[in-house]
Parts: C-alpha cells; sequence; structure tokens
C-alpha cells in the first residue's frame, strides 16, 4: 500500500468542492488515514512548492495556495500516488480529461482545485511537512477483501 498527499486549495474549498473531491476519493476505493482545515503560511507554501521556486508564476503560486483555507489529506491505497494523480487530472484544466477534478470544475492553470503528490517521494516529504505521525491513523476498512484481490 502507498501514502500520498491530497490538498483541496483555497478555490476548492471556496467553490464547496470539499465534499465533493472527498466524495471521489472515496468512491474509487482510497482510504482516507489522515485530513485537516488549515490556513498555511508564507513559509509552509514556499517549502511545500520549493521546486517551482525559479518559475515565473512561484510568487502568484504562494499567493494563491495562501489565499485562503485548505483541506489536506493523506490517503492510503494501492499505487495511491499514481491513481489519485490519474483522478485530478492534468495540471492546466483547460487540458485535463472530463471526469477529472481538474477537468470537470476547472478553468484555469492558477486555479485548478486540488493538489496531490506527483512522486513516492514527493508524498513522503509533503506528508511529513502537513502532518505529524500521531495524526495518521492506522485502521482497517470494512470490504477492502472486495476492492483487492
Ligand atoms: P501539479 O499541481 O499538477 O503537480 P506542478 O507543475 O507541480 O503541477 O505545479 C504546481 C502548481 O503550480 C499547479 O497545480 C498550478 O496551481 C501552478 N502552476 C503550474 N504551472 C503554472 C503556470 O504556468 N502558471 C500559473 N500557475 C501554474
Ligand atoms: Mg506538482
Amino acid at each position: 500500500m502507498e501514502r500520498t498527499f491530497v490538498m483541496v486549495k483555497p478555490d476548492g474549498v471556496q467553490r464547496g468542492l470539499i465534499g465533493e473531491v472527498i466524495s471521489r476519493l472515496e468512491r474509487k476505493g482510497l482510504k482516507i488515514v489522515a485530513m485537516k482545515m488549515l490556513w498555511i503560511q508564507e513559509e509552509l507554501a514556499r517549502e511545500h512548492y520549493m521546486e517551482h521556486a525559479e518559475k515565473p508564476f512561484f510568487q502568484a503560486l504562494v499567493d494563491y495556495i495562501t489565499s485562503g483555507p485548505v483541506v489536506a489529506m493523506v490517503v492510503e491505497g494501492k499505487e495511491a500516488v499514481k491513481v489519485v494523480r490519474t483522478l485530478i487530472g492534468a495540471t492546466n484544466p483547460i487540458e485535463a480529461a472530463p471526469g477529472t477534478v481538474r477537468g470537470d470544475f476547472g478553468m484555469d492553470i492558477g486555479r485548478n482545485v486540488v493538489h496531490a503528490s506527483d512522486s513516492l517521494e514527493s508524498a513522503e516529504r509533503e506528508i511529513s511537512l502537513f502532518f505529524n505521525a500521531d495524526e495518521i491513523v492506522d485502521y482497517s476498512k470494512s470490504g477492502e477483501e472486495w476492492l483487492y484481490e
């Protein structure tokens, strides 16, 4: 099983899409093992997006992600990193396939509703940035035998 980091961004929260995103993760079969609402401050925003520090859109990205509360989650499942990236769709909502979160709910690359880790290494880094180990819950969920062979 893998764990990945997922976040409903400020635009997703303001547009009332928290439940929509959670619902899509749940119905796919992913298990939510940690979740909280927080308002990201500048320092955490810069750390989270440090790979983009030299990009022209970096400050706009930091302003966007700190513009309101977000909902951060850790989700678990077989190949969870890849599964969630597929579910949220391409970075640019204009190119994201219908049926994906960004394809169904976004209009602009700078307002793309959700974040999800792009690799196992990013997932580990991002999970530890947002959650303490004791905030992540180990439990078995009913029906797992009908989800996995
Ligand atoms: P990802 O969120 O799909 O992993 P990244 O390339 O890691 O995409 O970019 C991080 C975030 O930065 C994107 O989700 C988007 O909000 C923003 N972003 C990426 N490219 C651009 C751009 O060209 N203009 C404005 N914002 C961008
Ligand atoms: Mg990324």
